[in-house]
């Protein structure tokens, strides 16, 4: 039984990361990784995910199932009214390609950030 929307995370949201017990009673759906194009910058001890027209590699992540009342929650972590991550949607590679599923895009200036590439293992 899927709980609701589709929900495409690649930092501390994943599993064994720091902010995961906010999916602990959500669903995993599976791993994921983006059509490339994108990268991660390394902000204050989470990752922040842009665009970058040259990349090849994509980012790696989960697929989550979240109900409406855990995505509020999220949204309120990951900043969306102080204009910190907008929630879009994130393309993907097979099998969730044109799935329309969505993400945090970092929305602020990484400017001096450290590129950290594909995947967030801190
Ligand atoms: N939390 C969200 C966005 C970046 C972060 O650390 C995630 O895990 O997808």
């Amino acid at each position: 039984m899927s709980k609701g929307k589709l929900l495409f995370v690649y930092g501390t949201l994943k599993r064994a990361c720091s902010n995961h017990h906010y999916l602990g009673d959500q669903e995993f759906v599976g791993a994921a990784r983006t059509a490339p194009g994108f990268c991660l910058y390394a902000l204050d001890g989470f990752p922040g995910m842009v665009a970058k027209p040259d990349d090849r590699d994509g980012v790696v992540g989960e697929i989550w199932s979240v109900d409406a009342a855990a995505l509020v929650r999220l949204d309120g972590l990951e900043g969306l009214t102080e204009g910190m991550y907008r929630r879009e949607i994130v393309p993907l590679l097979a099998p969730y390609a044109n799935r329309k599923i969505e993400g945090y895009i970092y929305a602020r200036s990484i400017q001096g950030r450290r590129e950290v590439g594909s995947a967030w293992n801190e």
